[in-house]
């Protein structure tokens, strides 16, 4: 009844509830499936779970339904590319319970499904040591295309973890600025380099970049690269960021997420502001906190000084695992 209760099966419940006070007024023990049937409110299948618990003190079915319990189910969907807390709990809500009921949904996205076709995958940890490999055909790929590219591995393996969930990684060129200065040669890097790492098969599909659009897709590519040899697609992020950001740019893709979360509400209170173009201060903002004036930089290239500026000291890349 009570997990019955928890999915919300109202009419189920009932039923469930009116079988436990017939039981309780009863006055001879009920043990078998024969006993159970010629009570009101017990069918077939209620009088057989009686008697298996009778007979061996647990009740198959809701161990199998444990493993579909909201909360089990929830974390399952959250673990699709794609899909967020607000579209696993609409998706729970119309019933979904499992990767199958998910892919069949009519409002999937090509990218969803991807999640879904690679899910075991893409929730699998990746090795420290398989990450510098990928970043070794990336770097090369680079190299390749501007021999002035510098790449650099971020997220959880710059933090120094033993297996991180995806590849992060930066690519750069010293001299270049924002793209919105006029500096368009980065924009090209990263096209030229993900389409030539997908004509060699390490590259094995885009979920979020130039082709797929998004607002940062000049400099942004999302998706999955595979090593021939290992066969298992892992998910990749690569960022594209102009010389003069590297130092904002590093210090946002280090992370950890919640390492962020402080460092920019520090800022904040010392009346600047973070984020990965670099830290300012005087930025003017309206009630509702909305950005008027971006304010004027203090600094985005060297990781150092933005510490410094902020007067705190420097912590290295595994001291920010918070
Ligand atoms: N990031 C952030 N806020 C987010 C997502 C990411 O500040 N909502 C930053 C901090 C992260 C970095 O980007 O450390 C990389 O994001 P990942 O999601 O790849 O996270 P990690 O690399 O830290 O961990 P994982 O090993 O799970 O990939
Ligand atoms: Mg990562
Ligand atoms: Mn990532």
């Amino acid at each position: 009844m009570e997990y019955y209760k928890q999915i919300n099966e109202i009419w189920r419940v009932q039923g469930y509830r009116k079988a436990i006070n017939t039981l309780r007024q009863q006055k001879q023990p009920v043990r078998t499936k024969q006993d159970a049937l010629k009570l009101p409110g017990f069918g077939h299948q209620l009088s057989d779970k009686l008697e298996e618990i009778v007979k061996t003190g647990k009740l198959t079915r809701l161990i199998e339904s444990k493993k579909d319990s909201r909360a089990a189910v929830l974390g399952l969907l959250e673990g699709i590319f794609g899909v967020g807390p607000n579209t696993a709990r609409e998706w729970y809500n119309d019933g979904v319970r499992n990767l199958s009921n998910a892919r069949v949904r009519p409002d999937l996205t090509p990218q969803q499904r991807v999640g879904i076709d690679r899910y075991h995958d893409f929730n699998t940890r990746i090795p420290r040591n398989e990450v510098a490999q990928h970043f070794s055909v990336v770097e090369s790929a680079a190299r390749n295309i501007d021999s002035g590219l510098r790449c650099f591995i971020m997220g959880s393996y710059r933090r120094g973890v033993q297996t991180c969930g995806d590849i992060d990684l930066i690519v750069t060129k010293p001299g270049t600025k924002r793209i919105e200065e006029g500096e368009k040669s980065l924009m090209w890097v990263l096209q030229k380099l993900t389409t030539q790492l997908t004509a060699m098969g390490f590259l094995k599909v885009c979920l979020l970049g130039k082709d797929k659009g998004g607002k940062d897709s000049n400099s942004k590519w999302y998706g999955a690269s595979m090593l021939e040899d290992i066969g298992i697609w892992r998910r990749i992020d690569i960022l594209i960021v102009p010389w003069s950001e590297l130092g904002a740019s590093l210090l946002y893709f280090t992370g950890n997420d919640l390492f962020n979360r402080s460092i920019r509400m520090l800022a904040v209170k010392k009346g600047m502001s973070l984020n990965q173009h670099g830290l300012f201060k005087d930025v003017i903002r309206d009630k509702n906190w909305k950005k008027i004036h971006r304010g004027t930089l203090v600094e985005a290239h060297d990781e150092r000084k933005i510490f410094e500026a902020l007067g705190i000291k420097w912590l290295e890349p595994k001291e920010r695992n918070v």
